[in-house]
């Protein structure tokens, strides 16, 4: 067994963020289904969410860590990929700030429209709702629009591809996937099917779920 381990379902975007950085930095993480509820899971991540990551390779005991972008960061530091997760404090701030962004402002905007229209909740079918949070994720993928066409290059923060494509890529191919009303969006077209030459995409992007 790989001495790095992700806990988590497949399907799970969050997951999946995990697993397509572990593409890009040629780490070997073996995943493995787990309840969220069990205590053994909950003693690991009191928020009882997945993904969980396991490192216990190297010397002393093993380390365990919770929140999907903070493990992409960890696994960028840790293989001293400075690419993906830059040293030099305004360029690391950025792209820190974008993560933090997809974490927090994009995933709240998007949340009952997706129960609603791919999760089919029963709890989520208010049709006023459903529209405020359409429009709501359209106006937050409209800001992405305008980052990717500020750009200069082909990525979120130009020429280079960092974590920030990662977690937002991911975020994108969801609002895309989802059966709503889309703004017409150029730029993220563009941009993800530039992502989609990436074998990490590939994998865990569009063929693993919306
Ligand atoms: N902020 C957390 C959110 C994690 C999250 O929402 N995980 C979902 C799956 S994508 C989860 O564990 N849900 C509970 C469940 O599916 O049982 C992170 O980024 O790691």
């Amino acid at each position: 067994m790989s001495g790095l381990r992700v806990l988590g379902r497949a399907a799970s975007i969050n997951v999946r963020k995990v697993l397509w950085t572990g593409v890009e930095l040629g780490l070997d993480l073996t995943r493995e289904d787990v309840d969220v509820q069990a205590d053994a899971f909950r003693a690991l991540n009191p928020n009882a969410m997945m993904p969980v990551l396991i490192d216990d390779e190297g010397a002393g005991s093993a380390f365990s860590m919770w929140e999907s972008n903070s493990i992409c960061r960890y696994l960028a530091r840790r293989e001293g990929r400075i690419d993906l997760l830059p040293d030099e404090p305004r360029q690391r701030a950025l792209v820190e700030m974008w993560m933090d962004w997809q974490g927090g402002e994009l995933n709240n905007s998007w949340r009952y429209a997706f129960m609603a229209t791919v999760r089919k909740s029963a709890q989520h079918q208010d049709a006023t709702l459903i529209e405020a949070s359409v429009a709501n994720w359209n106006r937050h993928m409209t800001m992405l629009e305008d980052q990717l066409l500020r750009s200069d290059g082909p990525f979120v923060l130009g020429e280079t591809f960092t974590l920030a494509d990662v977690v937002l890529g991911l975020s994108a191919h969801r609002w895309r996937a989802a059966p709503i009303a889309h703004a017409a969006l150029p730029a993220i077209d563009a941009w993800i099917h530039h992502l989609l030459e990436r074998p990490g995409f590939a994998t865990h992007g569009p063929a693993a779920g919306p």
